[in-house]
This record gives C-alpha cells, sequence and structure tokens, in this order.
C-alpha cells in the first residue's frame, strides 16, 4: 500500500472510533458492534479514489507548498466524508437495483439479520457524515460552505437516483423514448457530481477558494463524471464481475443504460423487436439474447470509439484551462478513469 493510502486508512480508525463513542448516543455493546460491522462492510472496500482525489487535489492546488501532518489529516477527513457519502447511497442504490454483489460480496442487505435495516443503516451513514464535519471542521472559516456544498451535492445525487428510476417506467411504456440527453441527464446528478465535482470542490475550500469563481474546472468534472458513467454502463454488461465486484443488473432492471441508448441508434426493425421482447426481463435467456444483439452491433467497438473521443475532447477543454494547478487536478482524474477496466 502507498504512504498515503495507509494514512488514508488510518484515518478511517479514528473517525470509526468518534462514531462509535459519540455522546450523541447511549451505546450498548450490541449497538456499538452492529455499526462497527456496518461501517467496516460498506465504507472502506472501494478503490477510494473519490476520498484518496481530495489529497491529491488539495496537494496540486497548493503547488509547490509541502502540506502539514494536520492538512494530510483534514484532507483525508473530507474524503473519508465522501467515501461515506458514497457508502450510504450504494447501500440504498442495491436494495433499489436489486442487486447481488458489491465490491466482491454480497449486497449489504443480501447479509443474514440485515434485510432491510440497511435502510436505516444508510441513513445512518448520511447521518456519520454531519457528525464528523461537525468535530473536525467547526472551526474553520470555510465550515458552512462545506456543509452547503455536501447537502447540495446530495440533494443532486438524489435527484439523479430518481430520475434514473422513474425513466425505467418511461422506457417500460416504450422503450424508444430512452434518448441519450436523458441518459445525460440521469448520469450527470447520479454520479458526476459526488463523484467529481464533490472531491475537488472540497480541495478548493480547504485551499481558500471560492468556488463561484471555478465553473470552468466543475463542467469540466461533470463531462467526466458524464464520461465515468458511461464506463460503469459498460462495464454493467461488459466487464468481468471478478474484476468489478459486482455483477451487472441493467438489462433485467430496464435501466436507461448507455449501451441501450446506442444500440437502439443502431438497430433495424426486426433487432428492435428483438429488443422489445426482451429487455428488461429478469430471465437470464431474455438477458443473453441482449447482449447477442449488443455484440451483434457492435457495441464494444462503439464504446472504444465513445472513450478515445471522449478523453481527446477533456484533455483539450483541460489544456483550455488558464490555471496551471487546476489543470494538473483535472489530468490526475482523467489518468486514474482512462481505459479503466473496473
Ligand atoms: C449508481 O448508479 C449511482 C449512485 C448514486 C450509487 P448505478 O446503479 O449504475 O451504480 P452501480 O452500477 O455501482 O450499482
Ligand atoms: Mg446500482
Ligand atoms: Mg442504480
Ligand atoms: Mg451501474
Amino acid at each position: 500500500m502507498s504512504n498515503l493510502k495507509s494514512k488514508f486508512f488510518e484515518v478511517y480508525d479514528v473517525l470509526k472510533a468518534e462514531l462509535l463513542n459519540d455522546p450523541a448516543f447511549d451505546f450498548t455493546d450490541d449497538s456499538r458492534q452492529w455499526v462497527e460491522r456496518m461501517l467496516d462492510y460498506n465504507v472502506p472496500g472501494g478503490k477510494c479514489n473519490r476520498g484518496l482525489s481530495v489529497i491529491d487535489s488539495y496537494r496540486l492546488l497548493k503547488e509547490e507548498k509541502e502540506l502539514s501532518e494536520d492538512e494530510i489529516f483534514l484532507a483525508c477527513v473530507i474524503g473519508w466524508c465522501i467515501e461515506w457519502l458514497q457508502a450510504y447511497f450504494l447501500v440504498l442504490d442495491d436494495i433499489m437495483d436489486n442487486s447481488h454483489t458489491r465490491r466482491g460480496q454480497p449486497c449489504w442487505f443480501r447479509q443474514p439479520k440485515v434485510g432491510m435495516i440497511a435502510v436505516n443503516d444508510g441513513i445512518l451513514l448520511r447521518n456519520h457524515i454531519g457528525r464528523i464535519l461537525k468535530k473536525h471542521f467547526r472551526d474553520k472559516p470555510y465550515y458552512a460552505d462545506l456543509l452547503d456544498l455536501f447537502n447540495e451535492v446530495e440533494c443532486q445525487t438524489a435527484c439523479g437516483q430518481m430520475i434514473d428510476l422513474i425513466t425505467t417506467h418511461l422506457g417500460q411504456n416504450d422503450l424508444s423514448k430512452y434518448s441519450l440527453d436523458d441518459h445525460r441527464r440521469i448520469v450527470v446528478y447520479k454520479t458526476a457530481f459526488y463523484s467529481f465535482y464533490l472531491p475537488v470542490a472540497c480541495a478548493l475550500l480547504m485551499a481558500g477558494e471560492n468556488l463561484d469563481d471555478h465553473s470552468n474546472a466543475k463542467n469540466i468534472l461533470l463531462e467526466m463524471g458524464n464520461y465515468f458513467q458511461v464506463q460503469d454502463d459498460y462495464l454493467d454488461c461488459f466487464g468481468d464481475p471478478e474484476v468489478i465486484g459486482k455483477i451487472g443488473t441493467d438489462i433485467e432492471d430496464y435501466k436507461c443504460s448507455w449501451l441501450v441508448v446506442k444500440a437502439m441508434e443502431l438497430c433495424n426493425k426486426e433487432q428492435m423487436k428483438l429488443l422489445n421482447e426482451n429487455y428488461g426481463k429478469d430471465d437470464p435467456s431474455c438477458v443473453a439474447k441482449v447482449k447477442d444483439l449488443y455484440n451483434t452491433l457492435k457495441l464494444q467497438d462503439v464504446y472504444l470509439e465513445y472513450e478515445r473521443k471522449s478523453y481527446e475532447k477533456l484533455n483539450e477543454e483541460i489544456e483550455a484551462h488558464p490555471s496551471r494547478a487546476v489543470q494538473a487536478v483535472l489530468k490526475s482524474f482523467l489518468a486514474k478513469i482512462y481505459k479503466r477496466l473496473k
């Protein structure tokens, strides 16, 4: 493990210990054990890209200046708040998407004795963020802005999840109603704000910047988030479950996935009929027929071309950005996700 990553995980232990001794609640041994197990199961097991990006971004924004131990600690704390936010959304997302596995293990709600208690665990994860921020940032001049930012991004993500879920009603009625614009709107809200804009915005606040001055960087980050979710949609169907740690459910769930939108752009009448008959069915033979069609339409090649073009366009936009430091932040983000397999 890199130095930074091990430092980051030390901070997880600190935050967990604080939450398990939060004076706001009179813990019993049982309740403390439940929360500890729930946190260990859901918070630290991912790639931690979002959390680690806060520290990376903050360092790049400070250019040459060496960060103090305290600054590194605080950047790690905010990084973990984003990981907590992600855990909260994923615990609930897996229930709503009827998923089976996450990060190489059964989804939390599928654990014996968990079930729908997972809904409240999601709410708890969400509430931990406010507890953590209060403890470590209350005295900072940017505390109010930081809280506002988390609140706004959470709201945007929840709205994105809503349109992801209700758009399936539209598709169930008439699959051909799904468009690339619908897809874009869904993924910018459900993924791009919290995964891309939030880590950088946190680093900017820590560095004393005003977020209103960074709308250009925000737009580039949202574009990157769109690209990232297209990758997620692609991997849902074509990724290796062993590598991505989850089994795809987008076809069964009638999702307005980038793949189905692209398929409809390319297919003939007969293929459209096949898609209509088999999309959104929780039946492995129907799923297999949809995947066969995706192969016939060579969607893997369409995706590779999309990936190449997006990368090119994002690079151009980043290079046109006036600030060297911000350019470095955006480039490091893009490098982390380009051609990702998980
Ligand atoms: C998930 O979209 C978005 C959030 C906010 C959790 P998704 O359902 O495609 O994610 P996954 O493929 O990881 O279940
Ligand atoms: Mg999901
Ligand atoms: Mg989902
Ligand atoms: Mg997905």
